[in-house]
């Protein structure tokens, strides 16, 4: 699942050159036995298969820790719910070692002992980890310095301040008789950051005013929101 992910793309490129380093450890290949099985019944019965504590424990065990700070991180649904801050917070490690589970979770052991963060992509059910490895492995790694190229750079991403981000627009000034907004063609600076920041907010307040809580909105946003209250 990961080979293709890591041959494309910006993560791929990242890994490519070296700025991001992944290594994939199979956790099958730290299981013992005839069948080499990581996953046992669940004791109290029921129905669905648990991971066995010792393959995972062993693979953990043979992931070297750099010498900075390693950060072991489980992917499940009771898991804190990944944003960008999360993502943000992640960048700043030397090391993250994410792990994938499989069939209806892990022996809760693993979790108590040999786990650091638990991290949730959304209140829904996977049929792995895997794809929300992928998930924290490119939000993360896309705020490494040197990832996204030059041009680049994600101050302007959505949640950057914890707004949505404003419309997007690019040539042809008119297509499908839809024209691009004038303001965004008028080479005034100033006028167009203020439109985007007025359209950010619109778009948070009608999609998401939830994170207008929680922005880090300024005394001109404040001025914008009661304007918005008094003319919708
Ligand atoms: C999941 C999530 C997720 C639970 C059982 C894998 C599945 C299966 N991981 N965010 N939502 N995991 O649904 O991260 O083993």
């Amino acid at each position: 699942m990961f080979s293709g992910y890591l041959q494309q793309g910006i993560v791929g490129r990242a890994a490519k050159n070296g700025i991001v380093r992944v290594n994939l450890i199979n956790i099958r290949d730290f299981a013992k036995g005839r069948h080499k099985s990581t996953d046992d019944r669940p004791y109290g019965g029921g129905d669905g298969m648990v991971m066995k504590p010792g393959p995972l424990y062993r693979a953990l065990q043979s992931v070297e820790k750099n010498r900075g700070q390693s950060l072991v991180i489980f992917l499940s649904p009771q898991g804190e719910v990944f944003d960008q801050a999360t993502a943000w917070e992640l960048s700043n490690s030397d090391q993250i070692i994410l792990v994938c589970g499989r069939y209806e979770g892990v022996d809760e052991r693993i979790r108590e002992h040999w786990l650091d963060r638990e991290l949730s992509i959304g209140d829904y059910v996977l049929t792995g980890g895997e794809l929300g490895a992928m998930v924290v492995m490119d939000a993360v790694s896309r705020l490494v310095p040197g990832v996204l190229g030059g041009k680049r750079s994600n101050a302007e991403d959505s949640f950057q301040d914890g707004l949505l981000e404003n419309p997007q627009y690019t040539r042809p000034p008119v297509f499908q008789g839809s024209e691009v907004p004038a303001v965004l063609l008028s080479g005034d600076h100033e006028k167009i950051r203020l439109w985007r920041r007025v359209e950010s907010l619109k778009r948070t307040r009608d999609r998401r005013p939830d994170l207008l809580r929680t922005a880090e909105l300024t005394q001109e946003d404040e001025i914008v929101l009661a304007g918005l209250r008094e003319n919708p």
